[in-house]
């Protein structure tokens, strides 16, 4: 029987990502496309369960009984998020202990947005109409990527996301509704979100070195730049809709391109946040790492519970 030589297999897997076939865990695939999903997926859920944090502030201050149990079911919404996601980053081999002890010590990166505070209820509505629609944007696309799990995991999450950005779209469309103080609340946190929301779609194209291999493997389906003109070119009728202003004097629409023209992005200041020195960075390290040690006994319980049932089922 002859062996294939690894050159060989990459030739193969290449063909079948360009027919537009499915990866699944068992599959042979290059060592570096792994690694690559697990960079990425990881810090998808480390971004789910990170992004807990900025809205939970707000659980206990929500202005209605109606807007506490809608943001509680959105926060343990992107819980889920993040174990389906570590479920799917499992499927390569890597424990969920190991990626949490990255997230935990500060090796791993998770979203850049995560790292802005959330000063008034209307950066609840921000966050929802904002983030989760730049999320949407983005994801919509990673349910078709080529790794299964990802993918599969993707479709519900949208499902949510969807929600949760509808959510988010009333409670500003609401504000933009009342007095005066209320809308200028509303605008300040648009004033605060926008431009972080654009950095969410991660840097420039000539500026992203691992764009070419996840593009190459159908990992990624638009460039970081085509998403993020997706996501403003969707976003800026939304805004006009409600009344609101974002924050950009260039911001205008392109007869030519068909699409929205906007300003300079401050890729100092996002370089800053990845880096670890935003101005939440290290709250939200601590935050991640009180809760971690004060899970301690629920996964103790949970291990000593699973081994007393496997050893009643080998003694039966
Ligand atoms: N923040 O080569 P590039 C949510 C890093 S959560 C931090 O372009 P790539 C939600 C990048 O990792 C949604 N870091 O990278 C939750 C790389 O560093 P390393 C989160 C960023 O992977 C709760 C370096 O910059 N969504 O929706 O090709 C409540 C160079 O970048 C960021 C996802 O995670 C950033 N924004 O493209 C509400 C989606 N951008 O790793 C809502 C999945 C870049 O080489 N991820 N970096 O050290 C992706 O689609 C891609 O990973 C990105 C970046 C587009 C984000």
């Amino acid at each position: 029987m002859s062996v294939k030589s690894e050159q060989q297999l990459e030739l193969e897997f290449q063909q079948r990502i360009d027919k537009g076939e499915v990866i699944e865990p068992k599959d042979w695939m290059p060592e570096r496309y792994r690694k690559q999903l697990i960079r990425m997926m990881s810090q998808h859920a480390h971004s789910e369960v990170v992004g807990m944090l900025p809205e939970g502030n707000w659980i206990t201050r929500a202005p209605s009984l109606r807007r506490k149990c809608v943001l509680l079911a959105k926060v343990q919404d992107e819980g889920g998020h993040g174990l389906y996601i570590y479920s799917g980053t499992e499927t390569l081999g890597v424990s969920r202990d190991q990626l949490v002890e990255e997230l935990n010590s500060g090796k791993a990166k998770y979203s850049s947005i995560f790292n802005y505070p959330t000063l008034s209820w209307a950066d609840i509505g921000a966050i929802g109409w904002l983030v989760d629609g730049a999320a949407i944007v983005n994801q919509t696309v990673l349910a078709k990527c080529s790794y299964g799990p990802y993918a599969r995991a993707m479709v519900r999450i949208c499902k949510e996301e969807n929600f949760h950005h509808k959510q988010g779209y009333e409670i500003l469309a609401t504000l933009m509704k009342g007095n005066e103080e209320q809308r200028a609340m509303a605008q300040d946190s648009i004033n605060r979100w926008w431009w972080p929301s654009l950095m969410m779609f991660g840097p420039s194209d000539k500026d992203s070195p691992n764009s070419a291999d996840l593009l190459r493997w159908k990992v990624k389906r638009y460039s970081n730049d085509e998403l993020r003109q997706r996501f403003i070119d969707r976003t800026v009728p939304q805004a006009m809709n409600i009344g609101l202003t974002l924050p950009d004097p260039d911001l205008k629409w392109n007869e030519e391109t068909q699409h929205y023209d906007f300003g300079p992005i401050n890729w100092e200041e996002f370089f800053q946040v990845i880096n670890g020195h935003g101005i939440c960075n290290k709250e939200r390290l601590k935050a991640r790492k009180k809760a971690h040690s004060e899970g301690a006994w629920v996964r103790e319980a949970a291990t000593a519970y699973a081994h007393k049932k496997a050893g009643k089922m080998i003694a039966a």
